[in-house]
């Protein structure tokens, strides 16, 4: 390691004296002019990576659904996934080590991780739309040349698809060809294929409006516009050429107000999505003919997927495990209906796909799905190859379905939750099991429910256990939620402090939108009163 030169070249990146910032559950994240110094740190991090893994690391620059003002940065480890926990506190290190410390805060990682200097290292980089983007994933690039690492800058990518390549390169090709036309052939490929078995695919399914929430998302959907147009049809709204990112639209917009986004106009019945700031989210909505909006989040999502499975695995008789993972915030309906009538076994994680992607590996076929949308299928790849010989060896209906399981497998993005993939896979199972959006929604009944945030002085003061469901810290706060719960019917509540906002976040749901409502804002002065808040007690309505 040449210091000197790092030296010299992180001072043209130095870090403000006394910012600290978390790497994450989405990596760093906060106002894009206090990043410069945590990119190209990023950069040299990733280099380390990579050579201690002997592969290919990739760097993400987004902050998804944060306001366009924001920014942020996620290392994305060799197999797609998101960075092995022990990195994630180098992250953190490197990124608040005074600027004098810096190197020798580096060479400390490299020692600890047993890192081998001679070895090469490559690292791709991929960024989002934000104005930001640019200038910072070249602050990255300095990094990464600095410590003499190779690099390929994708330049604007989705999230999952920034993912998609690194598991392509790490895995010399056999996942898919690393470039954007390798991720658009294999997704539309599967998707033509798995569509063709439908019976029938009258029109009405064939046309789906898609908010693109301003981002990276409507540039990337159009690439795979023209892959994909004999079968569906979109169109997009919210393409970036004229609103904010991220503004009044968005998936996270559409979930967390419950109504559609600005811009998107509706007719009643029509099928509508909304993807996140970089497209690793994606949530379906449409009116009714009374002109009420219907949401149909990550949970119902996971649903349909794995009613779908279900029903591909009973066709072919192969006792292949599936389990369905969430977290707290799933819809207390939607874990009823899995466990109960599509008798899925359901497990609940904490918030941050790494959590639930982890726990969704213990299965043959792992469905996971936050209720904001991010999610997606893991195959085991033993369960992969089965269903790959299955394919060829069984006979007529059967081999029909071991067929339609293998596209599935195709379809989805395994490296990471996908937007575009997962618009695609709900809109082939609609189209295959000729499912309107109505008898999709009408699966189950939702629990009214209502999400807050609370501003406190320090938001670690709370902590939770049993997936975050349960408060332990501060003292008091776990029994006076208890408490208000009781006041109510089909009534469940919890709070937990937020990873990427410095907010403590309220979840409640009950039998009505009232009471829902009106829990919801009880726990918050129950948080405000006993958990240090700051600023003005949180006011009923919303
Ligand atoms: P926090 O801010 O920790 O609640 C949010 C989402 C997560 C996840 C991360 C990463 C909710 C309630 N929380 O985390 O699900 O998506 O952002 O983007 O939606
Ligand atoms: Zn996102």
């Amino acid at each position: 390691m040449d210091l000197d030169a790092i030296t010299k070249y992180s001072a043209l990146h130095a870090k403000p004296n006394g910012l600290v910032l978390q790497y994450g559950t989405a990596g760093f994240r906060t106002k894009a002019e206090h990043l410069d110094h945590v990119m190209f740190r990023m950069g040299l991090l990733a280099v380390l990576r990579s050579k201690q893994t002997k592969s290919t690391i990739g760097v993400m620059v987004t902050a998804s659904h944060n306001p366009e003002e924001d920014n942020g940065v996620k290392l994305v480890d060799p197999l797609g996934e998101m960075l092995a926990p022990s990195w994630e506190e180098h992250a953190t290190c490197l990124a608040n080590a005074e600027e004098q410390d810096m190197p020798r805060v580096l060479m400390d990682i490299s020692v600890k991780a047993a890192v081998n200097l001679q070895q090469d290292a490559f690292v791709v980089i991929g960024r989002d739309t934000r104005p930001s983007s640019e200038k910072l994933s070249q602050s990255v690039i300095d990094g990464v040349t600095v410590l003499e690492g190779q690099f390929h800058d994708y330049g604007l990518l989705t999230t999952p698809q920034l993912h998609y390549m690194v598991y392509c390169r790490n895995t010399s090709g056999q996942y898919g060809k690393a470039t954007i036309e390798g991720y658009c052939q294999k997704l539309s490929k599967a998707f033509t294929e798995l569509t063709k078995q439908a019976f029938c695919s009258g029109d009405e399914y064939r046309s789906l409006k898609v908010d693109c929430a301003n981002g990276i998302g409507a540039l990337k959907l159009r690439e795979m516009e023209h892959y994909i147009s004999q079968e569906l049809s979109v169109q997009l709204l919210n393409d970036g050429t004229k609103g904010k990112l991220n503004h009044l639209c968005g998936a996270d917009f559409v979930k967390s107000h419950q109504k559609p986004p600005q811009g998107m106009e509706m007719k009643p019945n029509e099928r509508c999505c909304s993807f996140d700031g970089d497209a690793d989210r994606i949530v379906y909505y449409y009116l009714d003919v009374d002109g009420h909006f219907h949401l149909i989040d990550g949970d119902k999502i996971a649903t349909l997927i794995s009613s779908f499975l279900k029903e591909l695995l009973l066709e072919i008789g192969e006792s292949l495990n599936i389990g369905v993972v969430q977290t707290a915030y799933a819809n207390g309906s939607s874990t009823r209906y899995l466990e109960e009538v599509m008798k899925v076994p359901v497990y609940c994680t904490k918030t941050g796909v790494k959590h639930l992607h982890h726990k969704a590996q213990e299965f043959d076929i792992g469905v996971y799905f936050e209720a904001n949308g991010h999610g997606t299928v893991l195959f085991s790849k033993a369960a992969e190859i089965r269903i790959k010989q299955l394919a060829k060896e069984l006979e007529d209906k059967k081999r029909k379905a071991a067929k339609m399981l293998e596209n599935v497998i195709d379809l989805f993005n395994q490296a990471a939750g996908d937007a575009i993939s997962d618009m695609l896979v709900i809109e082939a199972i609609l189209t295959l099991k000729g499912l309107t959006v109505q008898q999709w929604d009408a699966l189950y009944m939702d629990l009214p429910n209502r999400q807050l945030k609370v501003k406190v002085a320090d938001r670690q003061v709370i902590s939770t256990t049993d997936a975050e469901r349960q408060v332990v810290t501060p003292p008091g706060l776990q029994e006076a939620i208890n408490d208000l719960v009781k006041k109510y019917k089909l009534s469940r509540a919890f709070v937990r402090p937020s990873g990427t906002e410095d907010i403590v976040r309220v979840y409640a749901e009950a039998d009505s939108q009232e009471n829902a409502d009106s829990l919801a804002h009880a726990v918050s002065l129950a948080v405000f009163q006993l958990a240090g808040g700051v600023g003005e007690p949180p006011q009923p309505g919303f």
